[in-house]
């Protein structure tokens, strides 16, 4: 394929083409428009409704930053609900920690995560694990259904697009809250503050009136948009720019570490400015 192009179109004035090597696959599913395309600048990439989720060469960064920061800032975490996350990239980090025994994961197209253990098994891997339970389920019923209770729950979910809207709401937070132990904790990937600042401001204003504590912190992630891509962490007691008092790094990382951890909490003015 010399002279095909994927066209990602970010904003009405803004797009970016990727060369494709091949076209790996696409299918019409319930719920989204999917493809799995190998590019040449950045491996195999899962797009969803003609949005990138993950890329092989730098889904790290996104992955290892979604979770780290929220499992070193809790001191033992040791259950786990996912929302969303069916290329199995989050759960793959989650189970990375000695501390974790049970991991709920709440996708709600299976297409995803078949696709995923096809094209992407670097991520997928995690379906592999017995610690993890998959679950083909709308996270939105499933957290108002449960009688679980989590240490951490993060939500690794799409833009706020058709079905994934409800998932930037104070409702949803409420709900969330009330499946987490008393010193529970919540990570959600809150979209890039330049082109979607909108949502970043409204996940940080919704989870604040739900959390006592709330923080956000940043990471470049090359293939989403452009610039800085944010995290929102909602805490019930641990702060989590802090990192627990007896963590013991994870080897083999290849973003986060531990002066990352204080780093990423430093917002650039025009970013605070936004949260004000
Ligand atoms: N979820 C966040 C993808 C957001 C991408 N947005 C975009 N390209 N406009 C990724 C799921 C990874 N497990």
């Amino acid at each position: 394929m010399d002279q095909l192009w994927f066209y990602e179109k970010h904003t009405r004035g803004y797009g970016v083409r990727w060369k494709v090597k091949e076209v790996l696959h696409t299918e019409k599913t319930r719920y989204q428009e999917l493809a799995v395309i190998d590019t040449f600048e950045w491996g195999k990439t899962l797009v969803l409704d003609g949005n990138v989720q993950v890329t092989e060469s730098d889904e790290f960064i996104y992955h290892e930053m979604i979770v780290h920061i929220a499992m070193n800032s809790h001191p033992h975490p040791q259950k786990v609900l996912i929302i969303g996350g069916g290329d199995g990239g989050t759960a793959r980090e989650v189970l990375k920690h000695e501390s974790v025994q049970e991991v709920d994961l709440v996708e709600i197209d299976d297409r995803v995560v078949e696709n995923s253990k096809n094209y992407l098994p670097t991520m997928a891997c995690a379906f592999n694990d017995s610690r993890l339970n998959l679950h083909i389920e709308d996270g939105i019923k499933f957290v108002r259904d449960t009688s679980e209770l989590y240490d951490l729950v993060i939500i690794d979910s799409s833009d706020p697009i058709g079905p994934a809207v409800q998932l930037y709401s104070t409702e949803f937070y409420q709900d969330v809250s009330r499946c987490l132990q008393q010193d529970g904790m919540i990570a959600v990937q809150s979209e890039s503050p330049i082109f979607y600042q909108d949502t970043f401001v409204r996940v940080f204003e919704n989870l604040s009136s739900v959390f006592p504590l709330v923080k956000v912190c940043l990471a470049p992630i090359m293939t989403y948009t452009a610039g800085p891509w944010s995290f929102t962490l909602g805490s019930k007691k641990w702060d989590p720019e802090r990192i627990a008092g007896d963590k013991r790094s994870i080897d083999g990382l290849k973003y986060y570490n531990d002066d990352l951890h204080k780093g990423a909490f430093i917002l650039p003015q025009f970013i605070k400015d936004m949260l004000r």
